[in-house]
């Protein structure tokens, strides 16, 4: 037998090997490199806490509407407990406080809920030097239409309404308001158990303006949404994200940060904004006219708007920010990409702001009782 080590396609092979094996290794290392940069740039728990002090604040917020770990975050970098209570639509955050049962230090109100409780001097101004970070807040999410002058509200997120729809339940893909009056989905689909999104969509879908106050195109929407009423398994808030992901309807009314959330959680998931337009909505953080500790308020709302703080709560809310700086960290790129929080122009074209409709607005709550109560 030949001596192996004489033969050259030997000393070819084993530099062969030890080539794959160094490619194979330096692979290795991209692989870390990428994961490693890959760390969420955002923040984390501080290394050492700050003892409680005994301050607390009292924070009243939509449902599922923060991440928890930013107010642990919170309480540790300040000392200041955060005593967290929820709502799930703007007027019944609104009747609380407007009995003056009970004193917050910071709510988030949609527009229209801002504009009339700034009417009704239900909140105070704001002292923006004590808060320094709103300067990470694009100025394209000041509005002037629900707070004349910013003088009251701090953006926190944005978003619209649309049909959250299962791309395989559905015959195809809905494009209009439509759909939701579509009998193939009898019992199949959810809608908002909140008066002015779901009366609002109802006005759109009879062709009228979604702040009609006309009692004539009112008494319209409240019939169609009577009529509808066979098609509707039940009106949810909250609870739709968890429903629609485990298969339980076809089609939903949603704000799209909800969409967002489920269509992470589930392929098969998708939503659009009708052709027939939309709202496209606001939400702020305010200090109550009664707050016990605005010092307190004031420390937690600029918490909130430090950019690595708003990208850790985008990532778990799931609703577009208006935080330039927070997005500017996340990968601006990476987040533009989603339609559904960043919709085409022609898209945010056809969406309106609610607008607070005065003693009007009783209307709206008598019809909203009148569509819930009917069998
Ligand atoms: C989140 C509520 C979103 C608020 N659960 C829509 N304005």
């Amino acid at each position: 037998m030949k001596n192996i080590f004489k033969k050259k396609g030997f000393w070819l092979l084993v530099i062969l090997v030890i080539v794959v094996a160094l490619l194979a290794s330096a692979g290795e290392e991209e692989i870390i490199e990428e994961e490693e940069e890959e760390v969420i740039p955002w923040a984390a728990m501080p290394e050492n806490p700050v003892p409680m002090t005994g301050e607390t604040i009292s924070v009243y917020n939509w449902g599922d509407y923060i991440d928890s770990e930013t107010i642990d975050i919170f309480e540790a970098e300040t000392g200041i407990r955060v005593i967290y209570e929820t709502f799930e639509t703007n007027e019944d955050m609104y009747a609380k406080i407007a009995m003056g049962g009970s004193a917050y230090d910071v709510i988030i109100p949609s527009d229209y809920m801002v504009e009339r409780m700034i009417q009704e001097n239900l909140l105070q101004k704001i002292n923006w030097e004590n808060i320094p970070n709103v300067a990470n807040i694009d100025e394209r999410f000041i509005h002037e239409s629900y707070d004349p002058g910013f003088e009251y509200s701090v953006p926190y997120t944005w978003g619209t309404m649309g049909i959250l729809y299962n791309t395989g339940a559905v015959l195809e893909a809905p494009t209009s308001w439509e759909t939701l009056m579509d009998e193939t989905y009898k019992m199949d689909m959810f809608m908002l158990n909140s008066p002015r999104d779901t009366l609002g969509i109802a006005l759109v879908m009879c062709g009228y303006d979604l702040n009609s106050t006309d009692p004539a195109q009112l008494e319209e929407a409240k019939q169609l949404l009577i009529a509808q009423k066979p098609l509707v398994l039940a009106y949810v808030v909250d609870e739709v994200k968890d429903k629609m992901v485990g298969g339980e309807a076809s089609v939903a009314l949603v704000w799209s940060g909800d969409a967002t959330f489920c269509m992470s959680e589930s392929d098969e998931l998708s939503y659009v904004v009708p052709k027939e337009g939309s709202n496209i909505f606001y939400d702020s953080m305010c200090i109550p006219h009664n707050a016990r500790n605005v010092s307190g308020a004031e420390k937690f709302i600029d918490f909130l708007c430090r950019a690595d703080i708003a990208a850790m709560n985008y990532d778990y809310v799931g609703y577009a920010i208006p935080n330039k700086a927070a997005i500017e960290l996340m990968g601006a790129e990476e987040y533009n990409a989603s339609p559904v929080n960043n919709p085409p122009q022609e898209t945010l074209d056809k969406c309106q702001v609610f607008k607070y409709l005065g003693d009007k607005t009783q209307l709206y709550d008598q019809i909203w009782t009148e569509i819930i109560s009917e069998f």
